[in-house]
């Protein structure tokens, strides 16, 4: 039996790609370039190219088509895609699990709406993927990482929310905080997979210990934590550090994040899923 777990590129886990795991890209697209964030994107070019361009730009999620190649060939699929409420990837994947679905009556997919995006779809794949190794049965797999992504979390620490903005992701007026230099956004994705603005801060270092708090109130004890960074790795390691002198024990990964994360996130942004 062949079993895929499969994910939109937002959760910045093309590295974790192998027989089991596969990442379906999202796009950027600027003026008539278009950015697809597959293994191959070089982040910091598309970053620069972003930076001086004129043209708007904006995303897009993957088609029903994108999802069917990547569930091809499989017995049994495990979906995990951003949040619905801010992409339309949910949607087009669930269309594509009823689509394969018919064509292979033998096979069962389970589409999870993350809530969420990054770090958080990281850990709830590594979830999947670790009962599926123990192979436990489809069902209860479904249960188990439902249940688990009750008591997973996602932070984030932005210094731009500008592209959210733009793009219609996020209101103009809680925006608009960041426009002062040195001003970050420390916030939460929401029990409805928005985000959800809690401090405005001045400095990284404001922001680090306004991450550490809200990471200790949502219960945090020693578990995993997953930091995505946009070229941003100091701070990550900093927060890393916070995390580690409460919690030597605790099973921390820092990766940078890939193309949809880095243009939403944008320079200096960090994203932080972890246990509760
Ligand atoms: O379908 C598309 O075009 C993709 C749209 C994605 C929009 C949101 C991306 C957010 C990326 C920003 C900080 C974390 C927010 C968490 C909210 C649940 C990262």
């Amino acid at each position: 039996m062949r079993i895929k777990i499969v994910c939109d590129s937002s959760a910045n886990v093309s590295k974790m790609s192998d027989a089991i795991c596969e990442s379906v890209p999202l796009k950027i697209i600027c003026g008539d370039r278009e950015f697809v964030d597959s293994p191959a994107l070089d982040v910091q070019d598309m970053v620069d190219y972003l930076k001086q361009a004129k043209a708007r730009s904006s995303t897009s999620c993957p088609n029903v088509q994108d999802w069917l190649n990547a569930f091809e060939g499989a017995d049994e699929v495990y979906a995990v895609t951003i949040t619905s409420n801010l992409s339309g990837a949910f949607s087009s994947c669930m269309q594509a699990a009823e689509e394969f679905r018919k064509s292979n009556p033998l096979s069962r997919v389970h589409v999870f709406d993350s809530l969420s995006t990054g770090p958080e779809m990281h850990l709830i794949m590594e979830k999947i993927r670790e009962h599926v190794l123990a192979r436990l049965p489809f069902e209860q797999i479904k249960e188990k990482v439902t249940e688990y992504m009750q008591r997973t979390h996602l932070l984030f620490s932005l210094e731009s929310l500008t592209n959210l903005a733009r793009n219609g992701r996020v209101s103009p007026a809680v925006a608009k905080v960041c426009e002062v230099l040195g001003i970050r956004v420390v916030g939460a994705a929401s029990d409805v997979g928005t985000l959800q603005p809690l401090h405005k801060v001045r400095g990284e270092k404001k922001a680090l210990s306004a991450l550490m708090s809200e990471i200790l109130s949502r219960g945090y004890q020693g578990g995993k934590v997953r930091i995505a960074h946009c070229m941003n790795e100091l701070s990550a390691t900093s927060l890393a550090a916070m995390i580690r002198e409460k919690f030597p024990a605790s099973n921390i990964e820092i990766r940078p994040c890939g193309g949809l994360c880095s243009f939403y996130a944008e320079k200096g942004g960090l994203l932080v899923g972890f246990e509760g």
